[in-house]
């Protein structure tokens, strides 16, 4: 297997935000391969659901040898250990969470499973998302679109606030 390029966003808006981000950080280098990049911490107004709590979001690159699922699995059992509670029963409403840990690009590559869908199918219309990853991969490009991430940033219609930490 060959060493890929991962994106990840990691977000949290319950309890101690920046304590539980590096913790998952630490867990996905020990568990999943090397962290090689980290976007500034963003405190981001929540996204399609009605909650006061801010979330803090970042942005990492993964050096990674894993494949698709096994990389899911690790992500999820790390969700899990911090505190993660999903609702029984699979998609509902957004809930506030400790801990999200989504993958948004892997290199060039289009997954579409049942369980994951890469690139992340949400990442255009999210400045929470598209702020972090174009601090560290401004010139990675979509494969669905062949547009950059700086562009889609530069498209994104999205006017939820996105501050700098
Ligand atoms: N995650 C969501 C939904 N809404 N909003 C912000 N600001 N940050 C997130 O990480 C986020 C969201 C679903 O995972
Ligand atoms: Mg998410
Ligand atoms: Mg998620």
């Amino acid at each position: 297997m060959e060493m890929e390029e991962v994106f990840l966003l990691l977000g949290s808006n319950r309890g101690e935000r920046r304590q539980i981000l590096e913790r998952a950080l630490a867990l996905v280098g020990e568990r999943a391969g090397e962290v090689s990049q980290l976007s500034s911490l963003y405190e981001t107004e929540p996204w399609g659901f009605e909650d006061a709590v801010p979330f803090l979001n970042q942005a990492a690159a993964l050096r990674t040898v894993r494949e698709p699922l096994e990389l899911l699995g690790i992500l999820q059992g790390i969700e899990e250990e911090l505190g993660r509670r999903r609702p029984v029963g699979g998609a509902g409403p957004y809930l506030p969470r400790t801990i999200d840990i989504d993958i948004l690009l892997w290199g060039g590559r289009v997954i579409r499973g049942s369980r994951l869908t890469v690139p992340h199918p949400r990442l255009a219309l999210r400045r929470f998302a598209l702020v972090p990853l174009a601090e560290i991969a401004a010139e990675a490009v979509d494969p669905l679109t062949g547009l950059t991430v700086a562009r889609l940033l530069e498209r994104c219609d999205d006017h939820g606030s996105v501050k700098r930490l």
